[in-house]
């Protein structure tokens, strides 16, 4: 084979085996905490959010499963699966995690299971118990919380009570899963609380995944980390100690900013997807991959569709990077072949290969040239925009 098909066929390999998780929450009309900004083509029912990840789906091929945020798309709980069911026949797309609220309800003011009110933890393990068993009744494997509480002044709540709380509900919803389920457990620094957040890095998610038990795992949402930390280490930890769960990808330039995947720093992408690919070089692909994005000035549809041609090009173009090279450079210390070696493999424009791939498996081989032929957005402004003017969009 010539370096150019070889090439080729390294990127085919990977993206066969590459699938990314879509955000049903991506597709609403979401805004910063001043205000929204309403979009005429915003999805506000379960049904046009299915409907927006099957078209996201058909001109990428790579997201089957569409991640659900309980309280926004099963607001009835339990009762609300056989509906999901429904739709995922309809529209040929996967309920994917289940994401509990511990956030919107009043309840939550002070906290949800870090609450010091023994009925508001109750509550809010309950509702993680009712997402368990959502995840069951769809055949969804992970319930990815994010847990957002934390106070905002020094001496006003007990860390260290704070952590048993959490340590006892997570061991519950734990104790609850079924056999291939998982708990993904979700750091973030800061917001909404400023002094201390209850579960503010990789290292407290880890250890309260650890004292769950042994199908609780750390997620990774790179917009949850301050400027200087390095990303990929923290992956690198977590793969070795084989308790990584996923990612929620998006990307930032001040903190959970929510942008799009490779807008701002399209090479720490490549360095995660890296560490990813020397972990697993033959093994099937087990940590999940998911958006968290909320496109509040891009179109919607266009930004996700956006979002996964960025994934799947910055996943190919990780796969070139030469593995038993790059080995032997950094066992002798050859700093600047090594950098080269691994550089090399970021500066490749792997988009005529990567749209090789997506002709050669019926694929528009550009899907945003795809979305823009379709008129699908034109269709759904043409459906929604009365609706949508409709929507609440104050701050105060
Ligand atoms: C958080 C976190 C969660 C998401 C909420 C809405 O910052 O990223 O994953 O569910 O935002
Ligand atoms: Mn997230
Ligand atoms: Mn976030």
């Amino acid at each position: 084979m010539t370096g150019e098909s070889s090439k080729a066929a390294r990127i085919a390999k990977a993206l066969d085996r590459f699938a990314i998780e879509i955000p049903s929450w991506g597709f609403a009309n979401t805004g910063t905490r001043f205000g929204k900004f309403l979009q005429p083509a915003a999805a506000s029912t379960i049904e046009e959010k299915f409907a927006d990840a099957a078209e996201v789906h058909a001109l990428t091929g790579v997201t089957p499963t569409l991640a659900l945020h309980a309280q926004w798309d099963l607001p009835n709980g339990i009762a609300d699966a056989p509906a999901i069911r429904r739709l995922e026949a309809q529209y040929g797309i996967r309920a994917g995690s289940i994401n509990p609220n511990l956030f919107q309800d009043q309840a939550y003011k002070y906290g949800s299971i870090c609450n010091p009110d023994p009925e508001v933890r109750e509550k809010a393990t309950v509702h993680m118990l009712d997402c368990v068993e959502i995840a069951k009744r769809l055949g969804s494997r992970d319930i990815a919380p994010w847990v957002s509480d934390g106070s905002n002044y020094p001496g006003t709540q007990s860390i260290r009570k704070r952590i048993l709380w959490m340590e006892e509900s997570f061991g519950r919803v734990h104790a609850a899963l079924g056999p291939e389920q998982r708990l993904l457990i979700e750091y973030k620094p800061f917001e909404p609380a400023f002094y201390h957040t209850d579960i503010a890095d990789w290292g407290m998610a880890l250890e309260l995944a650890r004292s769950a038990g042994r199908q609780a795992f750390v997620l990774v949402d790179t917009g949850h980390h301050y400027q200087a930390q390095n990303i990929e280490q923290i992956v690198a930890w977590l793969l070795h100690l084989k308790r990584l769960g996923g990612f929620h990808f998006n990307d930032r330039k001040y903190a959970d900013d929510d942008l799009t995947l490779g807008s701002i720093d399209p090479y720490q992408v490549f360095r995660i997807f890296h560490e990813i690919l020397i972990s697993s070089a033959s093994k099937p692909l087990d940590v999940a991959f998911m958006i968290d994005q909320s496109h509040n000035l891009k179109g919607k549809v266009e930004a996700m569709v956006q979002t996964v041609a960025t994934a799947e090009e910055l996943f190919a173009k990780a796969a070139l990077v030469d593995l038993e090279e790059l080995e032997i450079l950094q066992r002798q210390c050859k700093l600047v072949e090594a950098e080269e070696c691994f550089r090399s493999a970021f500066w490749e424009d792997v988009r005529p290969m990567v749209r090789e791939w997506r002709r050669s498996r019926g694929l528009p081989a550009d899907p945003l040239l795809g979305l823009a032929e379709s008129g699908y957005v034109e269709k759904i402004t043409a459906e929604r925009a009365e609706q949508n003017s409709k929507a609440i969009t104050s701050y105060a």
